[in-house]
């Protein structure tokens, strides 16, 4: 019989991936969507799926929309992917944070709990939860110490999806996911900031980088590989948390120098950094421990961060070649407002 998966979330990277990867699987796909007032369906619409998903309007701060989104879609598996998921933004806004990403995973088992406890579930939990002072890979044992209002929300996420899975026996498990990228990235996380931004210089569009903490390092990963292991970890015997990571970590300026170098420009030329994009507080260190995900779901990374970097820029000049070229095609890059245009609080340094 065809399966059902509720994507909450399908409007973003892994929501998008996700999508595709399930029809390919013969799922009938639903996703929720936020009722804004320019539709955000660009991802969706890359990759050829927009028609083939049933979108139902949801708020993480609505439970009724949930509620309701779970009595439309009646889900084998609930992917929960919907969240505020940038960490910069969690300073900004953390009231918000603790809302949308924290209470958002209780108000969605809430309504499986009480309305189809049969459907699996899966949570989106991050390497964030590690925070910052370790020195060594992170794995399922490591202790959490969040070190942001977004981590701190996924901490309180990560244990209600236990508290739910040993009191009321839903099958629902936490994928410990480290950072993974694509050309589908938001613009406002460091990968696709500088895919961007190399893109226009190599373009004459931009003259300058500018970042904030070079010396963090970061596991990253390519999207789509993460996506199949949302999905194999719910097809498990039995609910297990788990690291998905690449075992490899590179700092923000390696990641600068390969990019530049896929362009063959010199990084030295345009980048410099401004305390502004520095956030209260940082995560210097992550570097995953993928073995259980290995053991248990047999699954691997393949894509490397020099292929993943080279695959991301060379979909930004591509971009950025057809959009010069007066070609209308589905992407976010020229609506991306100036960083320089947005003042915070927290840039506030
Ligand atoms: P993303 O591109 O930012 O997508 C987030 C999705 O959540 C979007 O569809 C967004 O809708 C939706 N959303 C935001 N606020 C909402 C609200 N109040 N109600 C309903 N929907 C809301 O994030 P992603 O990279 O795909 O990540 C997916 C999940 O994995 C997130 O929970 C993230 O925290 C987590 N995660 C990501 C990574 C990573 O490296 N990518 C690693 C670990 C964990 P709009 O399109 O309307 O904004
Ligand atoms: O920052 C540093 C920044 O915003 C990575 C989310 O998907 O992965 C993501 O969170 C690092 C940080 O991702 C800039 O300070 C320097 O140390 O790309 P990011 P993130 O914070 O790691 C995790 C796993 C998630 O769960 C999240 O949802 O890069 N950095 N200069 C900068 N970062 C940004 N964004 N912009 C800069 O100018």
């Amino acid at each position: 019989m065809t399966k059902s998966a509720l994507i909450t979330g399908v409007t973003g990277q892994d929501g998008a991936y996700l999508a595709s990867h399930l029809l390919d699987k013969g799922y009938r796909v639903f996703g929720t969507y936020r009722r804004v007032s320019t539709p955000n369906f660009w991802r969706l619409q890359h990759l050829e799926v927009f028609d083939r998903v049933t979108l139902i309007p949801a708020d993480l701060i609505d439970d009724a929309s949930i509620a309701e989104a779970i009595r439309i879609a009646e889900p084998d598996e609930l992917y929960h992917l919907a969240a505020q998921s940038f960490v910069g933004a969690s300073f900004e806004q953390p009231i918000g944070a603790g809302d949308v990403t924290g209470l958002g995973v209780v108000r969605v088992l809430e309504a499986v709990r009480t309305i189809s406890p049969r459907t699996r579930v899966y949570q989106a939990s991050t390497s964030e939860l590690y925070g910052d002072g370790g020195q060594e890979p992170q794995s399922e044992e490591t202790p959490f110490r969040p070190s942001s209002p977004y981590a701190a929300a996924k901490l309180y996420g990560y244990s209600i999806v236990r508290i739910y899975r040993e009191a009321y026996r839903l099958f629902a498990c936490n994928g410990i996911l480290f950072n993974h990228e694509s050309p589908l990235r938001g613009l406002e996380f460091v990968t696709r900031k500088v895919s961007n931004a190399v893109a226009k210089i190599r373009h004459g569009l931009q003259s300058e980088l500018v970042l904030g903490n070079l010396d963090a390092k970061r596991d990253w990963g390519y999207a789509p590989e993460y996506v199949e292991a949302m999905w194999a970890m719910l097809q498990l015997d039995h609910p297990e948390d788990m690291v998905i990571a690449t075992n490899e970590s590179h700092t923000v300026r390696e990641l600068v120098n390969a990019a530049f170098s896929v362009a063959g420009l010199a990084p030295e030329k345009y980048v410099r950094t401004d305390p502004r994009f520095c956030r209260p507080l940082d995560v210097n260190y992550l570097q995953g421990d993928n073995s259980k995900a290995r053991r248990l779901l047999g699954w691997t990374p393949k894509v490397t961060f020099d292929e993943l970097v080279r695959i991301m820029v060379t979909a930004d000049m591509e971009r950025w070649d057809r959009c010069r070229r007066g070609e209308h095609f589905p992407w976010d890059a020229p609506n991306y407002p100036n960083e320089a245009n947005i003042v915070t609080k927290s840039l506030r340094v």
